[in-house]
């Protein structure tokens, strides 16, 4: 019996990198049965070998960036290696997970603390640093108390600290809780933040990679990028390319979620480039026998696509060919009886609440914006309106600001206007009708 479930296991272990160490009854998996299910075996092996060749896999794997970008994770690391003394400098767990309909970093570090550590400690040692920090978002206080509690048994018992695993390789992790703002997921804002300044993002280039935190190169991944690692040093690139079975020229596998009014929000772990009908079946489709009207892919920082994009590949370049964003990879669900000036309304109070204010397209655009658009939703807006929106949301787009946050704003008012324009349409006042007999 016992054979037989080892080898179901050993066969989830390989398809389901990021989940087949889940516990059913949802509670945290701690050190003891971490080990007994392959944990550290990664760090391990790696740590007994160099740098390079973690970078080299890493390169070949190509892991892309999981916090919305798609940046290939090796060649950021590939980047920030060269050159320089030793130590080389940091590197910094974006686990600010902020992003609207986003809740997937928060299951891998309430659950799975260890696999982030161990990614870390791989991460660590290919670029060369001996200090990470993990930058968690305020209100994640599960996750906090997962992590500051695997942190210390991982400590305790040799994983981190000096000389891990007597590889020679030093490495530690601080916890670092944010307070709560959603620009300290950008990775320059995060970044100042940890410095203890005021969050606002930094301008690019120098990338992080070059000059980052207290000025020293650093590598910022995101929590679901890392939780990559062990499995692409324990299994091998090509392993880690065949996961995503000819779905997507992309490899690996992505926990995809699905919320808003479906019958089963959730998440799971599905192949890079599962099409979108299959991810929304998971979930049991709409709830209350309503049609889809359209949808997020990732985050409230994608474009609105619709129903008949439902065929497509979610992954990176499919998704951002037809106009939107993979993003998180988290899609969001609007039912057909959804009026779009209220939820972007919605969606662009979030965004003008959250802009640290430093650019002034994005300080003074987007509260116009939801000014706009209130009216609009109450059927008081004015002729122009729809126009005024436009023009805001290409003075919000790529290139006007310091940082993403803006052009985020940008992607679901421009396609909502694009797909539902009669919807802002019908906002606008009609002029009232003169009295009858009144003169010229
Ligand atoms: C060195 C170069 N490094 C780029 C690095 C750069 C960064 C990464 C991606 O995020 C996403 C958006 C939303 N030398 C480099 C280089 N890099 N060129 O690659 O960079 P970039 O600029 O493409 O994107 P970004 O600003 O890091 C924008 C998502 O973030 N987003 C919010 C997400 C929220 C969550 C969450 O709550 N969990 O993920 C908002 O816009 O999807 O795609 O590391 O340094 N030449």
């Amino acid at each position: 019996h016992s054979r037989l479930r080892q080898s179901a296991e050993e066969r989830r272990a390989e398809t389901h990198p990021l989940t087949w160490r889940l516990r059913e009854d949802g509670e945290l998996v701690g050190l003891a049965e971490y080990l007994d299910k392959d944990g550290y075996g990664a760090v391990r092996e790696a740590l007994a070998g160099d740098p390079e060749a973690v970078i080299a896999t890493m390169k070949t794997a190509n892991v892309r960036g999981r916090g919305g970008a798609g940046f290939s994770a090796g060649t950021k690391w590939g980047l920030t290696l060269t050159g320089g003394d030793l130590p080389r400098g940091y590197l910094v767990c974006n686990a600010d997970e902020m992003e609207p309909g986003t809740f997937k970093d928060r299951l891998l570090m309430e659950q799975l603390p260890h696999l982030l550590i161990e990614g870390m400690i791989l991460a660590g040692f290919a670029n060369r640093s001996r200090q990470g920090y993990v930058f968690l978002r305020g209100e994640y206080r599960r996750a906090a108390r997962a992590l500051g509690q695997a942190i210390d048994e991982a400590r305790e018992a040799g994983w981190l600290g000096g000389d891990i695993g007597g590889s020679g390789f030093d490495f530690d992790i601080a916890l670092h809780t944010g307070a709560g703002r959603y620009i300290c997921g950008e990775e320059t804002a995060l970044i100042n933040s940890l410095e203890g300044r005021r969050a606002n993002p930094r301008a690019k280039p120098p990338f992080p990679g070059q000059s980052g935190a207290w000025g020293k190169p650093t590598v910022v991944n995101n929590v679901e990028t890392l939780c990559n690692v062990p499995g692409v040093l324990r299994h091998g690139a090509d392993w880690y390319q065949g996961l995503s079975g000819g779905l997507s020229e992309d490899g690996g596998t992505k926990l995809f979620g699905v919320s808003g009014r479906v019958a089963r929000p959730g998440l799971w772990e599905l192949p890079m480039g599962t099409p979108a009908a299959e991810l929304l079946d998971r979930a049991g489709g709409l709830a209350g026998g309503r049609d889809l009207k359209a949808w997020l892919p990732g985050g409230a920082s994608t474009g609105f696509l619709l129903p008949e994009h439902l065929a497509l590949a979610l992954d990176f370049d499919t998704i951002g060919r037809a106009g939107s964003r993979l993003g998180t990879g988290l899609m969001t669900v609007v039912p057909d009886d959804q009026p779009m000036p209220a939820l972007l309304r919605n969606l662009e109070t979030f965004f003008a609440r959250e802009s640290c204010g430093w650019c002034t397209p994005c300080r003074e655009g987007l509260p116009w914006t939801v000014r706009l658009l209130e009216a609009l939703e109450r059927g008081e807006g004015e002729p122009g309106d729809l126009e005024r929106l436009e023009s805001l949301a290409r003075d919000l787009g790529p290139g006007r600001t310091f940082c993403a946050h803006a052009p985020g704003a940008a992607m679901p008012l421009e396609s909502a206007l694009t797909h539902f324009r009669e919807e802002f349409e019908a906002g606008i006042a009609r002029p009232a009708p003169r009295p009858v007999g009144e003169e010229g």
